[in-house]
């Protein structure tokens, strides 16, 4: 009932491959997948939103879940990618994902920063930024995460253009976080957690970045987060540690899971893959199935958990 195809989800691919998987991936499942686009970026290019999940004929809660968000981070438009394949190899099979999905949707957006992630491929392998043109400056780019509307442009961000935490000229100033906020605003209702996929540092980090102070629902948070990762150590026993962003990382404002927390979305987290710097954000693609499968068990555990609160 569901269909594959050949796709070699041990590769990186560049933003061609990735949009023609996009169109293929969904055609070829309308029982299981279909595509929205949810805008486009500053240079005109699509932003697609995969919806993943059973049709039932009644409304259905919504886990999101955005990969690249940052150009370079490669391997976390991998990981969505390999989300989706899974959702589509494992579909009548009553694994956990499987069952989740006859309860809930998966709203996946596969790469956020499109123009980032196509400069990634073709000038700068290290790119953050997204590719907006910025005034009285020969500096291009706004780093996404410091965009949100969440104590945008405080500590951790910088109003340099030249800065790769430049948090832009105006909140969501960036064509890509305008639609991604403005989805989410949309679908508030349905929407239980907010995922968001980068690296690299192995860890699950959830609000608050933009201050010490803790999220009112801390523990669950800290609680929730700590048995994601054992469930991602069963694997392989990759060690990751959790907690708020700015005591696990550092202080960072303007960031998507801060944003999309304070928006009332009780389960936000972002997760930073591996590694914890051998390769950094050039993860060899020998690492992205056995980063793919543990990161699997993660999502997977927290969408059953907010499935089951
Ligand atoms: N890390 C994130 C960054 O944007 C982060 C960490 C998470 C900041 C949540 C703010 C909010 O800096 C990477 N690797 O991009
Ligand atoms: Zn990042």
């Amino acid at each position: 009932r569901t269909r594959s195809f050949s796709y070699d989800y041990e590769s990186y691919h560049n933003w061609d491959q990735i949009e023609s998987w996009i169109a293929t991936i969904a055609n070829k499942n309308p029982n299981l997948i279909s595509r929205l686009k949810i805008g486009q970026s500053y240079e005109g290019r699509d932003i697609y939103l995969l919806r993943v999940g059973k049709r039932t004929g009644s409304p259905k809660p919504a886990i999101f879940m955005d990969c690249g968000i940052h150009a370079r981070e490669w391997i976390s438009p991998a990981f969505c990618q390999w989300f989706v394949k899974e959702a589509v190899r494992t579909h009548g099979t009553d694994s956990l994902l499987d069952c989740l999905l006859n309860e809930l949707d998966f709203l996946v957006i596969p790469v956020l920063n499109v123009d980032g992630y196509v400069y990634s491929w073709t000038e700068d392998r290290l790119w953050r930024k997204t590719r907006s043109r910025n005034f009285n400056s020969v500096c291009v780019g706004t780093d996404p995460n410091r965009n949100f509307n969440a104590q945008w442009c405080a500590n951790g961000s910088s109003n340099n253009p030249c800065s790769d935490v430049y948090c832009g000229p105006l909140v969501e100033s960036e064509k890509e976080v305008k639609a991604v906020a403005d989805f989410i605003r949309n679908h508030s209702s349905i929407i239980k957690a907010y995922l968001t996929v980068h690296s690299y540092s192995q860890k699950c980090l959830f609000p608050y970045s933009y201050t010490y102070s803790l999220a009112y629902n801390h523990n669950e948070l800290a609680n929730l987060a700590q048995n994601a990762v054992l469930a991602l150590q069963s694997l392989y026993g990759t060690p990751y540690t959790f907690g708020s962003g700015s005591s696990s990382l550092y202080l960072a404002s303007g960031g998507s899971d801060d944003w999309a927390y304070d928006l009332g979305i009780k389960y936000s987290f972002t997760f930073e893959l591996r590694d914890t710097g051998k390769y950094g954000f050039l993860l060899p693609e020998s690492q992205i199935r056995s980063t793919c499968e543990e990161t699997m068990l993660a999502i997977n555990y927290i969408a059953n958990y907010v499935l089951n609160h």
